[in-house]
C-alpha cells in the first residue's frame, strides 16, 4: 500500500491506513498521512474495474462534473479527485487495481436511514441542489460508463438471462420474488415509454452517499457534500428522486432481513418531495414532474432485479457477507416496492 500512496503525495509518512465506509462495489481507505510534516486525511480507493469496465472514463466523467461544480459556484464541498505526481487521475498498480485519491470531509456523518422529515427535507434538498447544478452541463459530454445502468427494461433482459443460468437450489429459493418481479415487469416499459429527457445523474443517491455536519442538530441537519460520484452519467431524472425514495422512506435499510421493519413513512415521502422540488421544481418538464411518483416504485423494483439476479447467479456482483445476502436484500426490496406501489396516493400504477 505503501507505494501506491507515494504516487499521490510526496515522501508521506503514513500514519494509518483503514478501511472506511459500507459500499457495495469498491474498497475504500481512510489515509492519514504525514507530507511535509503537516497532518492530512485522504480516502484511498480501489476502483472496481469489474464493474467500471473502463475507469479512465469514470474518472473523465467526475473530472468533468467537479469542474463545472466549481464554475457554477455549487455551494456544497465538491468531491474534486487529487491526481497521482505524474498528473494521472489513476494509478494502475502491477496487480492490475486502479487506485485514486479524494478529499477527506472531516467533521460528517452519513445516515443509514433516515429518521426525521427534517433530514429527509435537507437530504432530497441537497441532491436536488446538485442535479440543479448539473442541468446546464451537457448530458452528452459524459460516457455512459456502465452501459444501461438504469434501462429497466434492460435490466429486465439481464435478469431473464440470468434465471436461465441461475443455480438450480437458488431458483427454489428465489421462486417467490422471481415471480414477483415479473408479475410487475410493466413498469419498466411504462417509464421508457415517457421518454423522459437526458440529463448528467448522479445515480447513486442513496442517503449513505451525502455527507452530513456531525456537529449539526438532528433537527437541523445540514449537508456538507455529495460523494460517490462513479455513476455520473446521462440518465433520467427519476433516477436520483428514486433512490432516495428507495433509501429514506422505509424505516429499515436494504440489509434488513425482518420484512416487518419495512414500513413506508408517507410524511418522508412528502418531505423528499418538497425539498426536491424546492431546486429542481422549475427545471423540470411537464413529464418529468408527472412522472416523479414513478420513481420510487420504478428504482426499488430495479434495485431487487439486481439483487435477486445477482442471488441467482452466485454473486458475482455486490459484496455479500453470507450466502442468502442478496436474496434477503432483494425480498427487502420487493417489500418495499408494494407498498410504494400501493401507499399513500402516489401510485397510480400497475
Ligand atoms: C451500489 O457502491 P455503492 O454501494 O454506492 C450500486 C448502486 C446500488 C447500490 C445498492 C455501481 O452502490 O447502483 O443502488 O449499490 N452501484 C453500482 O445499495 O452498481
Ligand atoms: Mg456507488
Amino acid at each position: 500500500m505503501e507505494s501506491i500512496v507515494q504516487q499521490f503525495f510526496d515522501y508521506p509518512q503514513i500514519v494509518s491506513l483503514v478501511p472506511f465506509g459500507t459500499g457495495h462495489i469498491n474498497d475504500t481507505y481512510r489515509l492519514e498521512i504525514r507530507e511535509a510534516d503537516q497532518p492530512q486525511t485522504w480516502l484511498l480507493q480501489r476502483l472496481n474495474h469489474h464493474v467500471f469496465r473502463q475507469p479512465e472514463a469514470v474518472m473523465q466523467n467526475i473530472h468533468l462534473v467537479a469542474q463545472h461544480l466549481e464554475k457554477h459556484h455549487y455551494p456544497l464541498r465538491i468531491l474534486s479527485p487529487r491526481p497521482t505526481l505524474s498528473g494521472q487521475w489513476l494509478f494502475c498498480d502491477p496487480a492490475g487495481n486502479y487506485w485514486r485519491v479524494f478529499p477527506f470531509f472531516e467533521n460528517t456523518e452519513t445516515y443509514e436511514q433516515v429518521e426525521t422529515t427534517e433530514q429527509a427535507h435537507a437530504a432530497a434538498k441537497a441532491f436536488g441542489a446538485f442535479a440543479r447544478a448539473l442541468n446546464s452541463l451537457d448530458a452528452s459530454q459524459l460516457q455512459a460508463t456502465i452501459p444501461g445502468f438504469h434501462d429497466g427494461e434492460k435490466r429486465l433482459a439481464d435478469f431473464l438471462v440470468a434465471l436461465d443460468r441461475a443455480i438450480p437450489e437458488r431458483l427454489v429459493e428465489a421462486r417467490a420474488e422471481v415471480d414477483a418481479i415479473l408479475d410487475n415487469q410493466l413498469i419498466f416499459k411504462q417509464v421508457a415509454e415517457l421518454g423522459l429527457p437526458r440529463r448528467a445523474i448522479h445515480h447513486d443517491t442513496k442517503i449513505n452517499n451525502l455527507l452530513f455536519d456531525s456537529n449539526a442538530s438532528l433537527t437541523s441537519p445540514t449537508p456538507v457534500g455529495v460523494i460517490d460520484l462513479d455513476t455520473v452519467m446521462p440518465g433520467i431524472v427519476l433516477s436520483d428522486f428514486g433512490d432516495l425514495v428507495r433509501t429514506s422512506t422505509s424505516l429499515a435499510d436494504e440489509d434488513e432481513a425482518d420484512l416487518t421493519k419495512i414500513k413506508f413513512r408517507k410524511p418522508i415521502y412528502d418531505a423528499l418531495l418538497e425539498g426536491f422540488l424546492s431546486e429542481m421544481g422549475e427545471l423540470l418538464t411537464p413529464a418529468e414532474r408527472h412522472a416523479l411518483p414513478l420513481a420510487g416504485p420504478w428504482l426499488t423494483l430495479m434495485q431487487a432485479v439486481r439483487f435477486i439476479g445477482d442471488y441467482l447467479v452466485g454473486d458475482t456482483y455486490y459484496k455479500v457477507k453470507y450466502p442468502t445476502h442478496n436474496l434477503v436484500r432483494g425480498r427487502n426490496q420487493l417489500a418495499l416496492f408494494a407498498q410504494l406501489k400501493n401507499n399513500g396516493g402516489i401510485g397510480g400504477i400497475g
